[in-house]
């Protein structure tokens, strides 16, 4: 207990071991400081958070890289969160997200860490809006968050940030179908990234034709951004795009509409967490179900005994 209570010390302080070590426990025991993590929070959310999203490979981290550097020159701090719900630690794409972003390891006002996605469900865990609270209650001005979107499990990055980044390529012929299947609609901007291969502008071309009279669930119509992150062009636009969507959801009071249903989508996930590991704890009623000693009815009577407890 007293290590937790040093490591809570060391985070107050901008430790960024403390930080570290932090989203490690976060990652694989979140029981061991779930009591205290509250501790950790002001109650205030200051962050702001970028989700992007893609197929891998379409150069998310290659864009993120970028726009550190270009939130740097502002002045900005920046915190990165690379999320990988299919491979494990040692997988490839962690080690290119690393590789990606090694230009910004020395500048102590960047951050960043790869996670794995236990559960492998595809859509983001407990763990990623944890680690993301972590950051924001270190103090970063940006939070960037980078998970591998593959259709439907998009829609949980864009709910989790600010300005949901959509990132495409000329290459990959089906994203216009999963736009028009309507899985992706929630994005904010789409960016359409590789712009120096062949096929950027008539892609471009089809998102306006698709996109051009869509408007999201709170009004907003998508950005569509051309990038090429080796000419290094387009960055500059993307920044602006950020920036009309930011100063669109202040003028129709987005922002707190979106911040209140963060609240409401991290408690469900920490009641799932909670009442799961209390369950685990306990034992008894689990195995009783399972053996069909009791029904499931008769059961969440008796587990909500057992939590209320
Ligand atoms: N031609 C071209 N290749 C790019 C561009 N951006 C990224 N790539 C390449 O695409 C590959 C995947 O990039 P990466 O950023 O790791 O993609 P991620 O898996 O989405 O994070 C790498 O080989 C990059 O060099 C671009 O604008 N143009
Ligand atoms: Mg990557």
């Amino acid at each position: 207990m007293e290590e937790i209570d040093k490591l809570l010390e060391d985070f107050k302080k901008r430790d960024r071991r403390a930080l570290s070590r932090l989203i490690t426990i976060i990652e694989n025991n979140f029981y061991k400081i779930q009591k205290k993590f509250y501790l950790l929070l002001d109650g205030t959310q200051k962050s702001y958070i970028i989700g992007v999203t893609g197929a891998p490979g379409a150069g998310k981290s290659s864009l993120i890289n970028l726009l550190i550097s270009a939130f740097r020159k502002e002045g900005k701090s920046v915190g990165v969160i690379a999320v990988d719900p299919t491979s494990h630690r040692t997988g490839g794409a962690f080690l290119g997200d690393r590789i990606r972003m090694q230009s910004h390891a020395l500048d102590k006002d960047v951050f960043i860490r790869s996670m794995g996605s236990r559960e492998g469900k595809g859509g983001l865990s407990l763990s990623t809006p944890l680690a993301v609270r972590l950051l924001d209650a270190y103090g970063f001005d940006i939070i960037m968050v980078e998970t591998v979107g593959i259709g439907q499990e998009d829609i949980e990055i864009f709910k989790l940030s600010d300005t949901g980044l959509l990132v495409v390529t000329p290459e990959s012929g089906d994203d216009i179908q999963l736009i028009k299947a309507g899985n992706l609609e929630e994005a904010d901007i789409i960016v359409i990234n590789k712009a120096d291969r062949e096929g950027a502008d008539r892609l471009y071309k089809e998102f306006k034709r698709e996109l051009g009279n869509v408007k999201n669930s709170y009004g907003f119509s998508p950005i569509i951004v051309k990038v090429s992150t080796v000419k290094k062009e387009g960055i500059s636009e993307l920044i602006e795009a950020i920036d009309i969507h930011k100063r669109f959801m202040e003028d129709n009071r987005v922002f707190e509409k979106k911040r209140r249903e963060r609240n409401l989508s991290l408690f469900y996930l920490l009641m799932d967490y909670t009442i799961r590991k209390t369950l685990r704890e306990e034992g008894i009623i689990l195995k009783d179900i399972e053996s069909g000693n009791i029904d499931p009815f008769t059961g969440v009577k008796k587990a909500m005994n057992v939590i209320c407890e």
